[in-house]
C-alpha cells in the first residue's frame, strides 16, 4: 500500500491507523498547495488517497481507515462488525467527518476567499463558535473514557485527533476542554501517533 499525505493533513489520521497495523507501507509526500500532482493521481485532487496492493486508488479518509484497519481485524481499531459499538463508531467518524473536518474548513479557506478583513473576523469568529460549541459536547462524552468508545483506541479517535491538532493553526482556543486534553495527551503518547508525526516532519 502507497499512502499519499499532505503534512498535518487530514492524512494524518490515515497515516495513524496505517502505522497502528504493523503492515509495511510507502509514503508520498503531496502538499495540498499542489492541487496538479494531487490531481494526476485522483480527479478529487484531495488527499488522503492510498493506492491499494491491487494498484487502485482509494479516496475518502473514512473508507481508507477501514480498508487499513480490516487487515488486522484482530487489532479491533475498528470495532467487529454487527455489534452496537460498530454502529457508534460509525456514528463518531461521520459527526468528525462532517460536523468537524468540515467545521475547520472554512477557516482555512476564509482569507482565500473573503476579502474584506472585518467581514473575514466576523465570520471566523462564527466559525469558531460553532465548532467550540461542538467541542463542548465532545468533551462531555469523553468523561471518564479513555478512548471516544470507551477502553479501546479506535480510528475516531485517530481522525478527531488530526482534526483537533488545527486548533494551532486556526487560534481556537481549547483550553476549557479539560477532557479533550487528557484524551488529546494519551493519543498523542501512541507509538503509531509519534512515527506518523515525526515522518510528517510535525515533530521536531
Ligand atoms: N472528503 C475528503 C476530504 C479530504 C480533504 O478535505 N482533504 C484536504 C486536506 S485535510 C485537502 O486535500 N485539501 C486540498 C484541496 O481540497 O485542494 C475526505 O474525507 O477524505
Amino acid at each position: 500500500m502507497k499512502l499519499y499525505y499532505s503534512p498535518g493533513a487530514c492524512s494524518l489520521a490515515s497515516h495513524i491507523i496505517l502505522n497502528e497495523t504493523g503492515i509495511p507501507f510507502e509514503t508520498e509526500m503531496k502538499s495540498t498547495k499542489d492541487k496538479a500532482a494531487i490531481v494526476a493521481i485522483h480527479p478529487k485532487g484531495y488527499i488522503p488517497l492510498l493506492k491499494m496492493d491491487n494498484g487502485e486508488i482509494l479516496s475518502e479518509g473514512v473508507a481508507i481507515m477501514q480498508y487499513v484497519a480490516d487487515q488486522k481485524p484482530e487489532l479491533n481499531l475498528m470495532p467487529k462488525m454487527g455489534t452496537t459499538e460498530r454502529y457508534r463508531a460509525l456514528e463518531w467518524l461521520n459527526y468528525i467527518s462532517t460536523e468537524i473536518h468540515k467545521g475547520y474548513s472554512p477557516l482555512f479557506t476564509a482569507d482565500r476567499l473573503i476579502g474584506e478583513e472585518r467581514e473575514r473576523d466576523t465570520f471566523k469568529a462564527k466559525v469558531k463558535d460553532a465548532l467550540s460549541q461542538k467541542f463542548d459536547w465532545i468533551d462531555a462524552q469523553l468523561a471518564g473514557k479513555d478512548y471516544l468508545l470507551g477502553k479501546d483506541f479506535t480510528l475516531c479517535d485517530a481522525y478527531l485527533f488530526t482534526c483537533f491538532s488545527w486548533s494551532k493553526y486556526v487560534s481556537l482556543d481549547t483550553s476549557k476542554w479539560k477532557n479533550l486534553a487528557t484524551w488529546n495527551s494519551r493519543v498523542y503518547a501512541r507509538p503509531a501517533v509519534q512515527t506518523a508525526m515525526k515522518t510528517e516532519g510535525l515533530l521536531k
